[in-house]
């Protein structure tokens, strides 16, 4: 297909870019971290979304390649945001089950990248969907407890939409849940949505894990989370995802 044939040259064409859309911290307002979304740059079509893209290369595997490019682009962004920001900031990288399924070179080149460059622990956040917990494999859970030792943390995206088994939970070393944006579109006070989301961050409190609202976009979600207990919250209230150079200009100047 077109856009396959095309995307093998987007890396090196430099059409790729990432976005980063802040997480805040509801308790302070504080901004220490962000996930990191890919943009493409079509030379052509011009913009085309990751929903699109995405899968294609997942089914043609070039998600290995991108994703590596991701995780590289994102480790070189944290290094310069700590040393000028702060200390302790984090970007969060999503990896698809393709990643893991598929990709089978020595050992993580991630962790021995993050050692080369002396980036701390904490640095850097990978979000993985449930579905690959659910039918993890051994090389699965092997990488993901390379993963921890190296100081990588692990976040569950999307949480609680499509499966219900909840045994991973105890099984795997999660450090954040995000709840997916559809539990938090329609909050309200008395809501079905709010009862999920307050045993959602009692659950994962209770289980030493740390939550992340997705898709908060007015004052009253944020205000109704902020008094559940969630410990941080990401959308279009706060900021869409934009480019690094936006990011420091509006969020990280004089935080
Ligand atoms: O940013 P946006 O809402 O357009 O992203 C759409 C989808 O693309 C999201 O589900 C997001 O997880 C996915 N996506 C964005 N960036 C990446 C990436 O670097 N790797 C993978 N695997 N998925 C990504
Ligand atoms: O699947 P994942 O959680 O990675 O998806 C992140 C996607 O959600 C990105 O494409 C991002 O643009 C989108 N997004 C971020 N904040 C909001 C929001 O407040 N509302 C909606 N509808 N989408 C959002
Ligand atoms: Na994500």
């Amino acid at each position: 297909r077109r856009i396959a044939n095309d995307l093998r040259t987007a890396i090196a064409g430099n059409q790729l870019q990432l976005y980063y859309q802040p997480i805040v911290d509801l308790a302070s307002g504080s901004i220490h971290k962000a996930e990191a979304l890919l943009r493409w740059r079509h030379p052509e079509k011009g913009f085309i979304s990751p929903e699109v893209f995405v899968p294609i290369a997942e089914e043609t595997r070039m998600i290995v390649e991108i994703g590596d490019w991701v995780f590289r682009q994102a480790a070189k962004q944290v290094a310069v945001w700590q040393a000028a920001y702060h200390r302790d900031f984090q970007i969060s990288v999503n990896k698809s089950p393709v990643q893991f399924l598929i990709e089978n070179r020595a050992k993580s080149s991630w962790i021995e990248y993050l050692r080369e460059h002396q980036l701390g622990e904490h640095s850097i956040v990978v979000e993985i969907t449930e579905s690959l917990l659910l039918d993890a494999n051994d090389r699965v859970t092997k990488r993901l407890l390379e993963f921890r030792d190296a100081g990588i943390e692990v976040a569950i995206d999307d949480f609680g939409t499509g499966y219900s088994s909840l045994s991973y939970l105890k099984k795997f070393d999660i450090d954040y849940l995000k709840i997916d944006k559809s539990f938090v579109h329609n909050i309200t006070p008395q809501s079905n949505d709010m009862v999920l989301c307050d045993a959602i961050i009692s659950m994962a409190h209770r289980l030493g894990i740390k939550v992340i609202a997705e898709g908060v976009e007015t004052e009253a979600q944020r205000d109704l989370l902020a008094a559940a207990g969630c410990d941080y919250a990401q959308g279009y209230y706060f900021s869409r995802p934009i480019s690094a150079p936006e990011f420091e200009a509006s969020l990280l100047d004089g935080a």
